[in-house]
């Protein structure tokens, strides 16, 4: 039989379902309270202290095992990461820049040590360190305070607003990091750094408790910061090489080559784009004092015609000044003798004082992009003098190659015979060293001369299906486009940084008319040069690439030690200005400033200009050679520019043409 007490128990368990939780909880609170108060004192006395004692243990226990937990993940991820390197696994996905290592003794660069964030300060690992094993921000406020801003991105509209994402808005990227307190500027963001610093762009700071209120950051101008680079590069110029050739920043002196003032030539109508009046005051006066082309000196024709005469030319066009019309009509002149050979194919060196050419030493062969690529200039000379000399000397070395024996679907050969007028050391096929400018000046020319000149079109055309069948391959594992070598029938996978004009002009001739795989291939081929620099450790490309075809070591991309040096070069920025222009893609401005940052970190020198290094896979020595070429400022520098400057029709693609070395000449109008 059932106590009363009992069936009172199970008549309100099966009771009314819909009140039974809450009839039942009463009852069992009512039942506990009756079981304690029948408890002794003492029991209940003791019953509370251990309660007490097991709270505060697990307080005390809690924030210990938490920061445990927290060090053994952080360090199982480092310890996967040190082992991938060690083994050479280390996957690098594309788009990811591995993050600054450190910044040992001998990396070059001015940012004061105390702004430096934790990962450069030296005697750290040189390994990148992943965005998961960033410390979390709990010193500067609850991680639902912080707030991810792009304020890279000059192209918003908004850029003096606030903007405020939430974490899970695309906040992957994370290239600035702005705190509840203010400005906290990523490892990666060395420029910003400086422009920060110097220029005070970074905006409101908050008082220390403040309450959160958004915080008003003016994003760094892109475009101003390649200003600021050009300034720090023309300040070492001019103070240790003022009218030589290039500069030597590391042992503050210069280096001649020509005897002409290379660089200062080079820059000039990069100063004129940029908007540096008071620099380009200055160079113009030393050109009208001191440049002298009467001088008993070689110089190599190609090199002086893209740099001297081109340079030259291009700032007349845009100034207006005779002084640089005539001084190019100087030069012009003074290098005509290097056409004066048994086949009208140019020497490569000549004596601008004496009015003699000759060819190298060792051989009576020209380089054939360097006899290819000096038409547009010699061109424009000749439209500008109303003078045909200038014109026929070229026009007759194109018209020669164009029908000569020895191309292999369009590709042409690297060297050709002033003597015989023919190809020789047939067999090897290349887009980059001596012969790439070719293949450019060919849809360059066609475009100069109002798209009439078929022969060069159908040459152009006939070489790009050439490069397509003979020379393009893909990587392992992640199938990135290349151009590689052929060399007697046997592909060599390899490519210079020099091929990273090729998506560039591919996507001016789709721009222009040519069909739309060219810039399907373009995007591809623009993608890889990219991933030259993203996957180096300094975020610099080597001279040259080596690309696994089949999967190896997990990596796509491999450098030989010769090859691992940087030379400041334009090609890879020169493609990304042509593809953001026609394709206004914002990835190829993120692009170029990863690699302005990265030349302002391993190249920058503290006294003033830049210098090319030996080693793009060591940021903690990346082994500066103490040269600042001078095309780091005629091209590098001016595409930079142009690729971040809000005016997109500065030097409209559709009226200029840019030479080999970056001076904009116009396009002919049709009545010329
Ligand atoms: C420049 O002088 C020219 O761009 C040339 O066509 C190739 N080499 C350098 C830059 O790399």
């Amino acid at each position: 039989m059932l106590s009363p007490q009992r069936k009172d128990y199970v008549s309100l368990t099966l009771g009314d379902q819909h009140s039974s939780s809450y009839t039942n909880g009463k009852h069992r609170r009512q039942s506990c309270w009756r079981k304690w108060k029948q408890l002794s004192r003492l029991q209940r006395s003791l019953i509370l202290f251990l309660l007490a004692f097991l709270f505060i243990c697990g307080i005390l226990s809690y924030s210990n095992l938490t920061e445990q937990w927290r060090g053994l993940s952080d360090r199982s991820m480092k310890e996967d990461w040190v082992e991938m390197d060690n083994r050479g696994l280390r996957p690098i996905p594309p788009g990811l820049i591995p993050k600054l290592p450190g910044v040992a003794p001998g990396v070059i660069q001015d940012i004061p040590p105390e702004v430096l964030p934790e990962l450069q300060r030296p005697n750290i690992p040189l390994l990148p360190k992943p965005q998961a094993m960033r410390k979390p921000p709990s010193k500067r406020g609850p991680p639902a305070l912080q707030k991810r801003v792009n304020v890279t991105d000059p192209q918003l509209k908004d850029r003096e607003k606030p903007v405020i994402m939430k974490e899970d808005e695309g906040g992957t990227e994370a290239k600035t990091v702005i705190s509840w307190r203010g400005a906290m500027i990523e490892a990666e963001q060395g420029t910003e750094l400086q422009i920060t610093l110097h220029g005070k762009e970074a905006g409101t700071d908050f008082e220390e408790g403040a309450s959160l209120k958004p915080v008003t950051v003016k994003p760094v101008d892109r475009a101003e910061a390649v200003r600021e680079a050009f300034k720090h590069a023309w300040k070492g110029y001019k103070a240790f090489a003022w009218g030589h050739d290039e500069l030597k920043p590391i042992s503050r002196t210069h280096a001649e080559w020509f005897g002409l003032g290379l660089t200062l030539i080079d820059a000039l109508d990069t100063m004129w784009i940029l908007d540096l009046k008071e620099e380009f005051a200055e160079a113009r006066k030393w050109v009208e004092t001191e440049l002298s082309f009467s001088k008993n000196v070689d110089v190599n024709l190609f090199e002086s015609t893209i740099r001297i005469l081109g340079g030259l030319l291009s700032t007349y066009h845009l100034t207006g000044d005779t002084l640089f019309l005539d001084k190019a009509k100087d030069i012009g002149f003074r290098l005509m003798p290097a056409f004066k050979t048994p086949s009208k194919i140019p020497f490569s060196d000549v004596n601008i004082g004496k009015g003699t050419a000759h060819p190298p030493r060792w051989t009576t062969d020209s380089t054939v992009a360097e006899v290819t690529s000096i038409q547009l200039e010699f061109r424009e000379l000749s439209r500008l003098t109303q003078d045909p000399q200038y014109q026929k000397a070229v026009e007759e070395v194109t018209k020669q190659v164009h029908k000569l024996e020895g191309k292999h679907d369009g590709l042409v050969p690297m060297f050709i015979n002033t003597n015989s007028g023919k190809f020789t050391r047939k067999g090897a096929f290349t887009l980059g060293a001596r012969a790439d400018s070719y293949y450019e000046y060919l849809l360059k020319q066609w475009l100069q001369g109002g798209k009439k000149e078929t022969e060069l079109l159908e040459d152009y055309l006939q070489a790009i299906e050439g490069v397509k069948k003979n020379l393009l391959r893909q990587t392992s594992p992640s199938k990135l486009t290349f151009v590689g070598e052929l060399a007697n029938g046997h592909l060599n996978p390899k490519m210079d940084h020099l091929v990273c004009f090729l998506p560039g002009t591919l996507a001016l001739g789709t721009h222009n008319g040519l069909p739309d795989d060219h810039m399907d291939l373009a995007q591809q081929l623009m993608e890889t040069c990219h991933q030259m620099y993203a996957q180096m450790e300094t975020g610099l490309s080597p001279e040259i690439a080596h690309f696994n075809m089949q999967y190896q070591n997990g990596r796509d991309i491999d450098v030989k030690p010769a090859d691992r040096h940087n030379l400041l070069r334009p090609e890879t920025v020169e493609s990304l200005f042509y593809m953001y222009r026609f394709t206004k893609d914002n990835k190829y401005r993120d692009w170029g400033w990863d690699i302005l940052q990265s030349f302002n970190k391993y190249t920058r020198v503290p006294s003033g200009g830049y210098t090319s290094i030996s080693n793009v896979r060591d940021p903690s020595n990346p082994a500066p050679r103490d040269k600042m070429e001078s095309f780091f400022l005629g091209e590098t520098l001016k595409y930079l520019f142009l690729l971040f400057v809000d005016d997109t029709e500065l030097i409209s693609l559709d009226k200029y043409v840019f030479n080999t070395e970056a001076h904009p000449l116009p396009i002919w109008p049709s009545t010329s």
